[in-house]
């Protein structure tokens, strides 16, 4: 049978638990095309870019690697880092450049609390909380501008600089996308986080340009916060949050942060978008290739899965993706869970606990 709507999806498993997890989001997506009468299917091409192909190649990905992903509607991604390859190689070399070269400006990270998962903050009358970390994801302190006085390396005297890159139009469009989500949410807020207190140039910027923003949105609470009284908040007063802007770097660490106090990094989604959809945007989970437990079916498949829905909204199947929501939830709150949340359960059985639970 044809479907009537065909979603081309470029696979990039990668490295470690990124090869298992991958394939858990596939098979939920696929046993969800399997249950939508012909209305949409996936088309899956993997590439198999990594650390692995390094060892072969001396690259993390094809030279025309690029060109190929472009005829794809999104990349699914796994995971990037092996102890074979320096983790700057392998980052840069697969993961950062197809961020940067499809300009993917837009790192979407929902932080939220899931039934049944031990958290040392849950209470009564914090049971539910969600926010959502924004990440900006073109510049910042992951521009990669900088360099090292190599010639001085081994005399004890070498000197390296790492800039950090803040443009006017790189500020406002996060801020701007920060505000444009936080009117979709219940709670119509933005926290903007900084040090500018102590960086006195990108980070005065970004304020200014938040000032400057916010007063398009009236409608829209807003608070300034430095980013180590935020990562207080986010342990002390996570209720007070719902759309959290902030920097490459900063958000990278909030949201790893928000994933951990909520139960495990294995839970975390993110959806790379290149909003103006001029390239394929990337849905990975936030966790790295964790090489301790890689190939042993123990890994928490829930990231990968809940980034799957995430392309789903993006494809324009929300209802899906609600679907595909309600039967993680249903899955962790009827007690399968791997061992990273209180659980006992491998991955391939939380996977197959939530196909199970698609048809609820
Ligand atoms: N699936 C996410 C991943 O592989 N992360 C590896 C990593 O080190 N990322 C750094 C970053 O998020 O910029």
């Amino acid at each position: 049978m044809t479907a009537e709507q065909t979603f081309r999806i470029a696979a990039v498993p990668a490295d470690g638990v990124g090869i298992e997890v991958v394939e858990s989001g596939r098979a939920v997506l696929d046993a969800l095309a399997a249950r939508s009468n012909g209305r949409f299917a996936f088309d899956w091409t993997e590439f198999p870019w990594g650390s692995a192909y390094y060892a072969e190649h001396g690259k993390m990905m094809a030279d025309d690697g690029l060109e190929q992903l472009k005829a794809f509607d999104a990349v699914y991604f796994g995971a990037v880092g092996w102890p074979t390859v320096p983790d700057h190689v392998s980052l840069w070399g697969l993961r950062l450049r197809i961020c940067q070269n499809f300009d993917q400006w837009a790192n979407v990270r929902p932080v939220e609390f899931l039934p049944g998962v031990p958290s040392s903050l849950r209470t009564a009358d914090r049971d539910d909380l969600d926010w959502v970390v924004v990440r900006e994801n073109s510049e910042g302190e992951y521009a990669g501008l900088g360099g090292r006085n190599l010639a001085a390396r081994g005399a004890g005297s070498e000197v390296a600089v790492q800039s950090a890159l803040f443009t006017e139009t790189g500020c406002e469009r996060i801020m701007r996308f920060a505000f444009d989500l936080a009117r979709t949410r219940a709670r119509k807020k933005v926290s903007s986080v900084t040090k500018s207190n102590a960086q006195q140039y990108g980070m005065v910027l970004w304020d200014e340009v938040f000032e400057r923003v916010a007063a398009d949105y009236p409608d829209v609470e807003t608070e300034s916060v430095l980013v180590d009284a935020m990562a207080a908040k986010f342990v002390l007063r996570p209720e007070d949050l719902s759309v959290v802007v902030a920097s490459n770097l900063h958000a990278d660490i909030l949201s790893d942060l928000g994933s951990a106090i909520t139960g495990s990094l294995g839970l975390a989604a993110s959806a790379n978008l290149n909003p103006e959809r001029r390239f394929p945007s990337m849905f990975e989970p936030v966790h790295g290739s964790a090489p301790d437990i890689a190939g042993q079916g123990l890994c928490n498949p829930l990231g990968a899965i809940g980034s799957a829905a995430l392309m789903l909204e993006h494809f324009g199947l929300g209802d899906e993706a609600k679907t595909v929501r309600r039967a993680i939830e249903a899955t962790t709150g009827s007690g399968i869970r791997t061992r990273d949340v209180g659980g006992t359960s491998t991955s391939a059985e939380v996977t197959d606990a939530v196909i199970g639970h698609l048809d609820n």
